[in-house]
């Protein structure tokens, strides 16, 4: 592809074309200063620690305030959406919440890793704009200090909801963001406003109360962070809460009354893949880390890591009241990962009757080592 076969004429109207040729589903310009008022947002956000152990927040924050700070020669950004809407009702996230021998694993982690799939025809976009134009530019998704959200917000591509996300009237809750800064004069497009009205839904539905305030996330209380995020042991007032969840969270985005507007992904990438629709909680309780290696290619999940997913999955299988699942929690409380293990203390609590848990206690006390692990026993 090169710019010259499209048939339009200014440059924003072709490297509007070129991104939607690409499969990009929106596209949206702005400048760098159009998003002055998220830095220091953001700052306020740092400073209440709302982003829990994510230091990688913290570091480049400087980065992150603002867009010039990042690539000093940046003079318009394009921003672009790709929709990841799930085909309802088959697979709408709620009703899986119901479902409790079964993991519910986040709409967006079903299907490729989107960081692949969209950087992947960024940078193809890219390499055509840069012969064109003969422009410097840099092409991001979520992995760079970059804002994505404000500057999507300023580019027209929606709104940030109450739950902090970016809506769209055309996709509702499900587009992946990504960004182009360019060293060269773009014409912005109008930023687009909010238009939640009174709606409160995504607030009411929170099952951990992850909102301070509307618009405003505590991230060390959203089901996402502790799923994904989160290194340690996943504090006892989440666990019940968390449900069947054990990658990432959808309830705030999924209740949202745009939705309506929103249609399924044509995008093959990002399809669910069958078996993590709704997996079993004691299959995935059983894998190793050469079979989580295995089945979470080129998923997102696969950069949690084998130990981490298993601590959430036994979390889940704690929840589902299902005392047959007693004997998988069993085999995991001789785990090599003490995160596993400490969940599957905590599943047994959960699961097992006052005998059992006796018998099970004087087993495995005596011979366990971590500190974590026994406070649990205890
Ligand atoms: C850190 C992070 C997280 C954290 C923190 C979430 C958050 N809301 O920031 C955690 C791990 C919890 C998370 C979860 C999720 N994430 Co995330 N995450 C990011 C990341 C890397 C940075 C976001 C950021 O800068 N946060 C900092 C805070 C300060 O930003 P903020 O919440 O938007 O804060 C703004 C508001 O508070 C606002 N504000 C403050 N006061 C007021 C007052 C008023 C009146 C208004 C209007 C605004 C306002 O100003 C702040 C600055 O803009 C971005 C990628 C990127 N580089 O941008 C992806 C990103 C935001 N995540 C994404 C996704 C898909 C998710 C999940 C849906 C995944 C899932 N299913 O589990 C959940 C959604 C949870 C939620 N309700 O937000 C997408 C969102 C796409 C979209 N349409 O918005 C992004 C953009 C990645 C991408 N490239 O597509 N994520
Ligand atoms: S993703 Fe889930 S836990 Fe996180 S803020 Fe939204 S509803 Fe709450
Ligand atoms: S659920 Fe309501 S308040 Fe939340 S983002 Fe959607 S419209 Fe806004």
């Amino acid at each position: 592809m090169d710019l010259a076969s499209l048939q339009v004429n200014s440059p924003k109207n072709k490297i509007r074309a070129l991104l939607l040729e690409e499969g990009f589903d929106a596209v949206g310009f702005t400048v760098p200063g159009a998003v002055n008022r998220a830095g220091p947002r953001l700052t306020d956000w740092l400073d209440q620690g709302h982003h829990g152990n994510m230091d990688w927040m913290e570091t480049r924050a400087h980065h992150r305030t603002h867009p010039q700070n990042l690539w000093p020669e940046t003079r318009s950004i394009v921003v672009v959406g790709s929709n990841y809407g799930p085909a309802r009702p088959q697979e709408d996230p709620l009703a899986k919440l119901g479902v409790t021998d079964r993991g519910n694993i986040s709409v967006y982690a079903q299907g490729k890793d989107y960081h692949d799939v969209m950087k992947k025809r960024l940078k193809k976009a890219a390499r055509v704009l840069h012969r064109g134009f003969e422009t410097d530019l840099k092409v991001f998704v979520d992995t760079a200090p970059v804002m994505e959200k404000p500057l999507a917000m300023a580019a027209g591509l929606g709104w940030q909801g109450k739950h902090t996300s970016l809506v769209s009237r055309d996709f509702g809750s499900w587009l992946f963001l990504g960004a182009i800064f360019l060293a060269m004069d773009i014409e912005p497009d109008a930023p687009s406003t909010d238009t939640c009205g009174t709606c409160h839904s995504c607030l009411d539905i929170c099952p951990t109360g992850a909102f301070p305030a509307p618009n405003i996330i505590d991230a060390r209380r959203c089901i996402s962070y502790l799923t994904i995020e989160y290194k340690g042991h996943i504090p006892l007032e989440f666990r019940t809460p968390m449900g069947n969840r054990i990658y990432g969270c959808d309830d705030c985005l999924a209740v949202c009354p745009w939705n309506k507007f929103a249609s399924a992904t044509s995008e093959t990438a990002f399809h669910p893949r069958a078996e993590l629709i709704a997996p079993l909680l004691g299959d995935l309780a059983g894998l190793d880390d050469a079979s989580f290696r295995k089945v979470f290619s080129g998923s997102p999940i696969k950069r949690i890591g084998r130990d981490r997913f298993v601590r959430n999955v036994m979390i889940a299988i704690g929840n589902a009241g299902d005392a047959q699942l007693l004997a998988t929690v069993c085999k995991a409380l001789i785990d090599t990962s003490p995160l596993v293990r400490a969940m599957a203390v905590w599943a047994v609590h959960q699961l097992a009757d006052d005998e059992a848990r006796s018998a099970l206690r004087a087993a495995h006390v005596p011979t366990e080592t971590d500190p974590n692990v026994l406070a649990e026993w205890h």
